[in-house]
């Protein structure tokens, strides 16, 4: 029996009526949405498109020899794994054709792309990590594609970076695509949180879970404990008084994972400041915000620190923050400690 509950509509392989794909899903959630349009729809039918890409070439790796690193660093320094430009690359070109996008903000690169104006017809900006946590591909660990999907509608902003920086709470729709065992799309608009797996012999993703509610609590926290002397001493409490309690420990360095095991299994996902990153290793605009959708909207909370991340005014594309999130009563008894403590 599944930890989560859902509404699921399993579809019978004996009965492909109830076969329902994400291309159709996309069509209903359209004709739900009041005032919206086709282009919303063709945006997350270009990111299906760039997910099946990627699912394609991460499987293949090892085969067609582009793992390991590419010997250049990103704008953040950081060693840019071969596929980490690949899946770039592709999500650019699925989605630097589709009219409706105005600005393409990716991990890698610098400064956002503007494809075209409001006026022209952008009426979208996508921030996304094309493939996150893409140094354990090496040893088949699954890594992922992060989105985020905001309206194009800041006025008087004239940088691409300007017009992306809006708060988490303006996504109108988030996910990812898990490139695991199974390549699974999770996606919510905004009503609610739905699953689907790429089916291969269909060529398609066909959904698997509507409306996921995640557990309110489960006694498993995910973190890199090797930090743990650098926590600010709020997190270094609640550890101990998780190890007190009878509590599970579950990290597998790949945030998409370990969310996607949080959003199915419950328990809480942290990444507090450390010696290294004073303010948290991940990115507010295309990982905390995104995940932290998924995680509301599926009963869950997230927070940095103890603020909603949600809420978070941004002020540069590649801002850092902590992160706490999953089942709301885990993350409450994160947010006591550091509350107590004056860990904001
Ligand atoms: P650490 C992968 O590099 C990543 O960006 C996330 O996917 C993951 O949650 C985190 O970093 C792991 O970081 O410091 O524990 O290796």
């Amino acid at each position: 029996m599944p930890d989560y509950t859902v509404t699921t509509t399993r579809y019978n392989t004996l009965d492909t009526d109830n076969l329902t794909t994400l291309q159709s899903y996309i069509l209903a959630e359209e004709a739900e949405h009041e005032g919206a349009s086709g282009e919303f729809s063709w945006i997350l039918s270009g990111i299906s498109l760039a997910g099946r890409a990627i699912a394609n070439k991460v499987r293949r790796a090892r085969i067609n020899d582009v793992i390991g690193d590419f010997g250049d660093h990103n704008v953040h320094g950081e060693t840019q794994q071969k596929l980490d430009i690949i899946a770039n690359e592709i999500i650019m070109r699925c989605l630097g054709d589709r009219a409706d996008i105005g600005v393409l903000a990716s991990e890698e690169g610098e400064t956002p792309t503007i494809l075209r104006s409001r006026s022209d017809g952008g009426q979208y900006c996508v921030c996304f990590d094309p493939l996150d946590g893409s140094s354990n591909i090496d040893v088949s660990v699954g890594v992922g594609t992060i989105f985020s999907i905001l309206r194009n509608d800041l006025e008087e902003v004239e940088t691409a970076e300007g017009l992306i920086l809006q708060p988490g709470r303006r996504q109108v729709a988030a996910g990812y695509i898990l490139y695991g065992s199974s390549v699974v799309f999770v996606l919510t608009t905004g009503n609610g949180v739905d699953m689907f797996v790429l089916d291969q012999s269909l060529g398609t993703f066909v959904q698997v879970a509507s409306k996921i509610t995640m557990p309110h609590e489960k006694k498993i926290y995910s973190v890199n404990e090797a930090y743990i002397d650098n926590f600010p001493v709020g997190y270094q409490q609640y550890l101990n008084w998780a190890h007190a309690n009878g509590y599970s420990a579950r990290y597998i360095g790949s945030m998409v994972a370990d969310i996607h095991r949080t959003l199915l299994k419950g328990g809480v996902f942290l990444y507090p400041p450390t010696g290294k990153h004073a303010k948290g290793k991940l990115r507010l605009m295309y990982e905390a915000n995104p995940m932290g959708f998924i995680m509301e909207q599926a009963g869950g909370s997230a927070l940095a620190g103890t603020q909603r991340i949600l809420d978070i005014e941004p002020d540069a594309l590649h801002q850092r923050c902590s992160v706490v999130m999953g089942s709301s009563r885990e993350v409450e008894h994160v947010r006591r400690f550091l509350e107590e403590n004056g860990d904001h």
